[in-house]
């Protein structure tokens, strides 16, 4: 059996600059594209899975025309029998109860997605691939983290596939660039989950 999987994040949909001025809209086309190539490519390669890791967006609340072509896109992906995934970014989640939620809850309440809203701990799915287990698992960025913090500290991945995935929106410390000072994953917590396939 092989796993087929799409995984991008990070595509910052709705890209926000001031300093782009009026170059701002043709940035934006260009980003657009280069998300739509994902979808594109998971369809013509009828992939099994497509994960988002966070950041499909640029903000919480991002315009109503990405709005759009993201809830057309993940549709004529669910009717491919794509099982879709999303997470929260640093950009695309709430940093505040007065937030509210990601802009990703659509494509949870539309069945288009299974979302992983929750910051403290892991929402799993496991699905099955041409009779193989796959788990996917999966916990959204949580902004308040201050940067000497490890998101994944203390956690236990599910592992109940044949096969398991997590899905997290954060840098690994000792791989990261030494400019990057957010909440990073220290390997030593890796290591502690054996069940992910790393
Ligand atoms: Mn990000």
């Amino acid at each position: 059996m092989t796993l087929r999987i799409v995984l991008t994040g990070d595509n910052h949909l709705n890209y926000y600059s001031q300093r782009l001025g009026w170059k701002l809209a043709e940035r934006r086309r260009r980003i657009g594209q280069a998300w739509m190539e994902t979808v594109e490519f998971a369809l013509q390669n009828q992939v099994h899975l497509y994960l988002n890791t966070g950041d499909l967006f640029d903000q919480v609340m991002p315009r109503n025309p990405p709005r759009t072509r993201v809830v057309e896109a993940f549709t004529r992906m669910k009717e491919a029998g794509i099982e879709c995934f999303v997470i929260s970014g640093n950009h695309d989640g709430p940093a505040s109860a007065g937030e509210g939620a990601s802009p990703h809850g659509v494509l949870q309440e539309a069945g288009l997605a299974t979302v992983f809203e929750d910051v403290s701990g892991f929402g799993s799915k496991v699905v099955k691939v041409e009779g193989v287990k796959v788990s996917v698992a999966g916990m959204s960025m949580d902004r308040r983290l201050n940067p000497d913090m490890d998101p994944l500290e203390g956690l236990e991945v599910p592992g109940e596939g044949d096969f398991n995935i997590a899905m997290l929106h954060c840098g690994i410390r000792s791989i990261a660039p030494s400019y990057m000072v957010e909440a990073m994953i220290d390997p030593a917590s890796m290591r502690k989950n054996s069940q992910i396939d790393l």
